[in-house]
């Protein structure tokens, strides 16, 4: 039987809000496998939920971490590393942008709302990889989360698309920095899924269905398939693939 064991190894994982978050499917299939389990989480308003889920996993560690803020970013790696020396996953889930920058026209994008969509969700996986790489001397796998309107044109998701290109830009180019270390770099085109982050967009009914009407699986995918599809990504079972962005949509993104 094949079996994979990641008892010792410590894996931490950005972006966890609540259940449904995307982050949580991936820290579950990694806890399941038998990982040492770092949640960090954006402020207070969410410590409250995040606590009890952490709870359902015994021996998860919590920090909170507001990326738009470099002393937040300090303490929190200072408290990780006061847990443990060594990480050997990441999981980037993280993406923010003002509700009028995913409404409105996009070429109506403010300076401040560009800058505080691309600072959320693309900026900090390059803050958070600097305080983790010396944390992986023996090397690592990290793990971002992307969204189709990266490479196309979607309505509405405007600003979040710019932030999503660069971020799969910087899978690419962190995997050819991270290469020599032993690092891998990759991530996850996710196919629409309820959660806290997508549930209040306008028309977002409609869209689970037009993916379930053309996607060639004729479904959408689960949140569990974004959760295994990271733990795939993050362990030795991709050995060989770096920097790439790996499409859990159940093939949406092949059909015209
Ligand atoms: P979610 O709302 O559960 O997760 C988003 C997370 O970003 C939350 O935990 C939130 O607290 C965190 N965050 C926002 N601002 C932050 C800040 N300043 N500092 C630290 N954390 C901050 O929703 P989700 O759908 O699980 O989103 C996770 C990732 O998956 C995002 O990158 C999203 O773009 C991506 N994604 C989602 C879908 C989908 O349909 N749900 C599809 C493709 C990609
Ligand atoms: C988000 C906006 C527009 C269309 C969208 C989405 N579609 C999907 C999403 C089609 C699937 C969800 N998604 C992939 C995201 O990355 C969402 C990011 C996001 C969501 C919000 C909502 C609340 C808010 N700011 C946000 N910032 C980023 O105030």
């Amino acid at each position: 039987m094949y079996q994979i064991d990641l008892s010792g190894k410590h894996a931490l994982v950005s972006g966890v809000a609540n259940k449904r978050s995307l982050a949580w499917a991936i820290a579950q299939e990694l806890a399941a496998a038998g990982a040492q389990i770092h949640l960090s989480y954006a402020g207070e308003r969410i410590k409250g939920n995040v606590e009890k889920l952490a709870a359902e996993i015994p021996g998860t560690e919590m920090y909170e971490c507001d990326v738009t803020r470099d002393e937040s970013l300090e303490t929190c790696f200072q408290q990780v590393k006061e847990k443990t020396e060594r990480l050997d996953f990441f999981v980037h889930s993280i993406a923010f942008a003002q509700k009028e920058d995913l409404e409105g026209k996009f070429f109506d994008t403010s300076r401040d709302g560009f800058h505080l969509a691309l600072d959320v969700s693309a900026y900090s996986l390059l803050a958070m990889t600097r305080h983790i790489v010396p944390m992986m001397p023996e090397g690592g796998s990290i793990v971002s989360m992307s969204y189709i309107a990266a490479q196309r044109a979607v309505p509405a998701y405007n600003v979040m698309g710019t932030a999503k290109a660069g971020l799969e830009q910087m899978t690419r180019q962190l995997a050819w920095e991270l290469g020599p270390e032993g690092i891998r770099v990759n991530c996850i085109s996710a196919g629409p899924v309820n959660t806290l982050s997508a549930r209040g967009i306008s028309g977002f009914t409609s869209i689970l269905k037009h993916y379930e009407e053309r996607a060639p699986l004729r479904r959408n995918v689960t949140q569990k398939e974004v959760g295994t599809s990271g733990l795939f990504l993050l362990t030795d079972l991709s050995g060989g693939v770096t920097g790439q962005t790996l499409y859990v949509d159940a093939g949406y993104s092949v059909v015209l």
